[in-house]
């Protein structure tokens, strides 16, 4: 182990055409124009990377200088998963050699969108979550606040989804096949990780011997501010084995024992652990969130000392953020190398834990709620199983010395579950251990404290905040959407690109027919841009005028993409029936895009696949609808999909049942490139619609509490269905095979769980769904009022960047002031 920040990057080229043109030359005799935009790719972004490595040096300089005079902590941004997609737009803007590289390209009859497209995406992370760490490291950067953010660099991403058959198919994301351009390899930097064994009482002390170590080894992936040099660094941990060869073993002719320390060792960095899954691989997840635990709070430690900080001050020169519960076993480990490897008592590092660490809850699922059985800390790491129980001891004794708790309330704050197999509750280790817990959203921070939390928020309130996310603006904004972005320097100025607060210049502008048109001009050449990419994956042609209604996020019941289904055979139940419309105008043209992955155990996700592609199989060859309604699902849903979708949508579906979304973040990269939200009062739709005003967001659908209601009287989905035809219509054709012929009972089980409990109230919510879908199509005949609502929804969406969501982690969390606070608690 060693210095931490100042170890020599590899040399990088700077100069760009003497580069591109070798490379160029060299792949283009190899084959092809992949291979010439592969190579280009890896030209380009060695340039990049001696821009970026610069920069890295100078900002760490920098930082250095900013935390010794006490202005700043540096942050550590803990998370099993970062989205990162491609970078080499962004690294283009960032260091301003988009234009340069384009020329470039173009001398050699290359264009930079091909180049851009060769690049796979970075997709380490499962959905929301793991994207919204990745615009925190932009906003990391451009805020220019001293950040780490720390992660595992998996070997393959989340799953490639194929569709076969109209099913889902699963293939391994080979994400580095062709090398990995950008990462800066640390070889001076690794540290030893243990697992197993057992704790020896050493003098005062105790001291673990583990009977199992690997090696963590550092990636660097330097991610640019835009408007400034400074950068942040997503620091990402590959583990190789300690001893790679057992020499002993392969002296003795045993060759496959020999490997097998390898072999455990690779298996930690597989793969990302998808968020549902079987008993199979759960040691492995818990050893992985070890690893990134163990290996992260190493690196902090070493660059605070060596920077000369004293240990009693390093929980108020640095911060260590918990992205949801995965990394929860920080505090543990924290206290575990302040206590045996350093000497501290045990109040002095519970101080320094405690002023370090802040949490932050991402769902109210109760089945996602991560918890781990006793059995498996005591075989996997027996000295933080002593120290999580002696913290639980010491919190728990505190309670019973203040009085008024009694034995029940003993049992649910108890950090140890005690019904049936003891687990540890790794929230509420994370609760304890952080001096800020915040939610996502307004409504997802209410429920947590009257909820899942209720609890811990009695005991100390003022520990439970809300933080908003957002979104960043580079990528999902103006890199994603270049006619809008341009626009706007047009018509508000460049700003925005600063500032997202300045899309309010819009609202004055909202009424301007001549910008309304210029913004439809931009919608209508990204849809025919995305109509092409459907074309290309799924054969399928849709019409660039018909409305985009598109839903893309991970497919999960309580999303309710079975709503949106419902829907498409309502209408085109109705559109059989009245081929003028029902109001004698005729059918709004649709095209409803979905996208998004199933978790591969997820059964009845995978089924919501399967009936999409059954549905538009039937739909998309009716002649009888003149093309006036098509269903499209895009397969292999992901960063850079998204990138080419949701600039093209008009209308975004945020359908959630009220209560279930904590914030949702695709709600706020559609709204800000124009499209109207149809949605529930839920998560952050509620802010945008505050923000934006209710009346130009098409809300539908019944509230949290008018659903607490509903359930309290005993909610029968049956008698939904006997009270609603229509509904009615749709379940018995979906139930009885219209769309299934070959297999008419394929979607029996889907409908039998709407009928039988219907737990999110998808048959409650169906006929507002409706007759909100009718005010769509309503509005969207009046080309300028469509267009004036999209402009007043772009105009409030100023608040949603995640420039804004940071600096209130900063001033409420992160701050030297809120470690000083815990101090004197
Ligand atoms: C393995 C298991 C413990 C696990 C469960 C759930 C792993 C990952 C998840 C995914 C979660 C917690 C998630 O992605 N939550 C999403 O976070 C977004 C960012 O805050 C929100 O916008 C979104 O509403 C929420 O679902």
């Amino acid at each position: 182990m060693t210095d931490t920040s100042t170890v020599s990057p590899a040399p990088a080229s700077t100069s760009l055409a003497p580069l591109l043109q070798s490379s160029l030359e060299a792949q283009r005799q190899a084959g092809g124009r992949d291979a010439a935009a592969l190579g280009a790719l890896r030209a380009a972004a060695s340039v990049c990377r001696g821009g970026l490595e610069r920069r890295w040096e100078a900002t760490q300089q920098r930082d250095r200088a900013q935390l010794e005079s006490g202005s700043a902590r540096r942050v550590h941004y803990l998370s099993m998963e970062f989205l990162m997609g491609r970078a080499l737009g962004n690294a283009l803007d960032a260091l301003g050699l988009r234009q340069t590289l384009s020329d470039e390209l173009a001398r050699q009859s290359l264009e930079l969108g091909q180049v851009i497209e060769a690049e796979p995406d970075a997709a380490l992370g499962n959905g929301g979550l793991g994207r919204l760490a990745a615009c925190f490291l932009d906003s990391l950067a451009e805020l220019g606040l001293p950040s780490f953010g720390y992660g595992l660099r998996y070997r393959y991403g989340m799953f490639a989804q194929g569709i076969r058959d109209g099913a889902q198919a699963e293939r391994p994301d080979d994400w580095l096949a062709h090398g990995d351009p950008w990462s800066v390899p640390r070889p001076g930097l690794h540290y030893t990780i243990g697992f197993g064994g057992r704790v020896v009482t050493e003098g005062h002390g105790r001291r673990w011997e583990p009977s199992e170590r690997v090696r963590a080894e550092a990636f660097d992936f330097i991610v640019p501010a835009h408007h400034g040099e400074q950068v942040s660094t997503l620091r990402l941990w590959q583990a190789s084995a300690a001893e790679p060869i057992d020499f002993p073993a392969l002296c003795r002719g045993e060759i496959a024992a020999a490997g097998q320390h390898q072999l455990q060792a690779d298996a930690l960095n597989w793969v990302l652990y998808p968020d549902d899954s079987t008993e199979a691989g759960r040691v492995l997840r818990l050893k992985q969130e070890y690893l990134l635990v163990a290996a992260s709070l190493q690196d902090l430690l070493a660059r605070h000392l060596e920077e000369g900080g004293r240990l009693h001050e390093l929980g108020l020169r640095n911060a260590v953020h918990l992205n949801d519960t995965h990394p929860a076993l920080a505090p543990a480990e924290l206290m575990r190398l302040l206590l045996d490897e350093h000497g501290l008592s045990w109040d002095e590092s519970w101080s320094i834990t405690r002023q370090a660490c802040s949490y932050t809850n991402h769902t109210l699922m109760p089945e996602a709620l991560e918890t781990w059985p006793v059995r498996m800390f005591e075989t996997l790491l027996p000295r933080h199983l002593e120290i999580i129980y002696e913290i639980n001891q010491r919190f728990l004794d505190a309670l019973r010395e203040q009085g008024g708790v009694d034995d029940a309330r003993i049992r649910v704050l108890s950090l140890i579950d005690e019904r049936g197999e003891r687990r540890v509750r790794m929230a509420a280790l994370a609760i304890v251990a952080s001096h800020k817990v915040n939610g996502v959203a307004a409504l997802h921070s209410k429920l947590m404290v009257e909820t899942i939390f209720r609890d811990y928020a009695a005991l100390w309130p003022e520990r439970f905040i809300n933080v908003t996310n957002g979104v960043t603006p580079r990528r999902w904004l103006a890199q994603c959407n270049p006619g809008l972005a341009a626009l706007l320097d047009q018509r508000i100025g460049e700003g925005w690109r600063r500032d997202l607060g300045e899309l309010d210049r819009l609202r004055g502008l909202a009424g301007d027919a001549e910008l309304g048109r210029a913004l439809q001009a931009v919608k209508r050449a990204n849809k025919l841009r995305l109509a092409e990419r459907i074309r290309r994956d799924t054969g399928i042609v849709v019409d660039a005028d018909s409305l985009f209604d598109v839903q893309v996020k991970r497919i999960h019941e309580y999303k309710r993409q079975l709503l949106n289904l419902l829907h498409v055979v309502a209408r085109y139940q109705a559109m059989l029936d009245a081929p003028e419309g029902e109001d004698g105008r005729g059918w709004t043209p649709r095209t409803v895009i979905l996208a998004g992955k199933a978790a591969s155990a997820y059964q009845t996700a995978k089924q919501i696949i399967r009936l999409s592609h059954d549905i538009a199989r039937v739909v998309n060859s009716d002649a009888r609808l003149q093309g006036r309604l098509k269903l499209v699902f895009l397969p292999n849903y992901g960063v850079s999909l998204a990138e080419r979708i949701i600039p093209a949508a008009d209308l975004s579906e945020q359908i959630s049942t009220a209560g279930t979304e904590a914030s949702g973040t695709g709600n706020m990269k559609f709204a800000m490139n124009g499209a109207l939200t149809i949605g529930t009062w839920d998560g952050a739709n509620i802010e945008m619609a505050e923000a934006i005003g209710p009346e130009h967001l098409f809300v539908f659908g019944r509230r949290t509490e008018q659903l607490a209601e509903l359930a309290a009287l005993g909610y029968d989905p049956r008698l939904q269905v006997e009270e609603q035809p229509r509904l009615r219509r749709v379940l018995e054709a979906i139930a009885s095979g219209a769309f299934s012929p070959g297999e008419p009972l394929r979607h029996r089980g889907l409908v039998d769980g709407l009928l039988q409990r219907d737990r999110y109230f998808l048959l409650a919510d169906f006929a507002d769904y409706l007759a909100a879908q009718q005010r769509v199509d309503a509005l969207y005949r009046e080309p300028a009022a469509w267009a004036e609502a999209c402009l007043r929804n772009i105009a409030g969406m100023g608040g949603f960047s995640t420039d804004r969501t940071i600096a209130e982690y900063q001033r409420e969390i992160w701050a030297p002031a809120q470690a000083r606070a815990v101090r004197e608690e």
